[in-house]
């Protein structure tokens, strides 16, 4: 057997013995690189006279064609069995339970669900939200609501009040979110219709009250509103907030320094074991306070009462949200208990609205 035979049998050889792509290419080079051994006898091609070179060159360049094939037939089969050998190693088994994302494992907080719940319904009616600072002027807080100083209604509020400045003058903890709708009269001209949700504080704590709480109010202001357009609104928002097709609703006469009548509202509903059904049943449950805005806070917001007239709501967010979602004690919304939000909380990805359903 001549050398170049021999060469080109040991090439085959190593080319058919390389277990995969990078001892293929070893092979190559070991070949036909620089140094490379069929490389080395094309050199010696020059040297040769015409007649030899004719012989010699063209059995070297069959052992280069032969050669080259054989790499590149090696090269196409290693790469499909690499394929291959992935495609059976990344397999996923689609039968396994489907871990939650770290997005979809937190849970959304009762209170943030109910507060999302409500500014979408009055959205949808129209209404803006607004809010504002929970720090707040004894005169923003009380005064301009016409709660005369040294009045015994300011002592209904059991207000955190700070240190007094030099002047006498004390800033407190809003006690409800109506200065927020003092400050929305006083920086806008009449219609207004706006719905401030916030935190509220009173010193005050048992299974039904908290010293930080969360209120929901909405203003409206404008010529010729009444209490008919009130009523419309708070029975579209309950039977919005409830999700049922029809509310029973009860309007008592009460007292609020700031409206005038005053009104307190109870839906009917009927009460279970461990469930409230509302649009149904005997009993009656106080879910809000209403009334039309008094003249003399809108005279205190430099809205003259002979041409607009208001009328206002509020109600508790705590509260409204333990009558929906069942929750026995207020408390527990404040105790940030993981065991008790993975029970009660919401899904982060099923954000309320209308269309979609509330709280589905
Ligand atoms: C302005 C004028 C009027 C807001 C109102 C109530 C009645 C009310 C309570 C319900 C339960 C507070 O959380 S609660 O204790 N609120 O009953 N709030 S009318 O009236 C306003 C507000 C602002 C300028």
């Amino acid at each position: 057997m001549s050398d170049i035979t021999a060469l080109q049998d040991d090439l085959l050889n190593q080319i058919g013995a390389a277990s995969d792509e990078a001892a293929l290419e070893a092979v190559r080079v070991s070949a036909l690189g620089k140094k490379g051994s069929i490389s080395a006898l094309l050199a010696t091609l020059g040297k040769m006279s015409p007649d030899q070179r004719k012989v010699e060159g063209a059995a070297i360049n069959a052992v280069k064609d032969k050669v080259t094939q054989a790499l590149g037939e090696r090269r196409d089969l290693l790469k499909s069995a690499a394929l291959d050998a992935r495609l059976a190693r990344e397999t996923l088994d689609v039968t396994l339970p489907v871990r939650d994302a770290p997005a979809e494992a937190g849970r959304i907080h009762p209170l943030s669900q109910v507060w999302d719940e409500l500014t979408t319904i009055f959205a949808d009616m129209g209404f803006t939200i607004a809010e504002g600072p929970d720090i707040e002027t004894d005169d923003y807080n009380f005064t301009k609501l016409n709660f005369p100083i040294g009045h015994p209604a300011r002592e209904m509020h059991d207000t955190f009040f700070f240190n007094p400045k030099e002047d006498g003058s004390r800033l407190l903890l809003r006690t409800h979110t109506s200065p927020v709708q003092v400050r929305t009269m006083l920086s806008q001209t009449p219609p207004i219709r706006v719905v401030c949700p916030g935190r509220t504080y009173r010193i005050d704590s048992d299974a039904t009250h908290t010293p930080q709480f969360h209120q929901v109010e909405g203003l409206v202001i404008d010529k010729g509103s009444h209490l008919g357009h009130l009523k419309w609104i708070l029975h579209e928002f309950c039977k919005a907030f409830f999700e049922v097709d029809n509310v029973n609703m009860r309007f008592r006469p009460s007292f609020f320094p700031f409206t005038e009548p005053s009104l307190e509202v109870d839906i009917q509903c009927r009460r279970g074991k461990d469930e409230i059904r509302f649009g149904e049943g005997e009993d009656w449950l106080e879910i809000l306070g209403c009334g039309m805005v008094h003249p003399n806070v809108l005279r205190a917001c430099n809205i003259d009462p002979d041409v607009y007239q208001g009328f206002a709501w509020g109600m508790g967010i705590d509260r409204i949200a333990m009558l929906k979602y069942g929750l026995p004690d207020l408390r527990a919304l404040f105790d940030a208990d993981v065991r008790w939000l993975n029970h009660y909380g919401f899904r982060p990805l099923e954000v309320p609205t209308l269309a979609g359903g509330l709280s589905s």
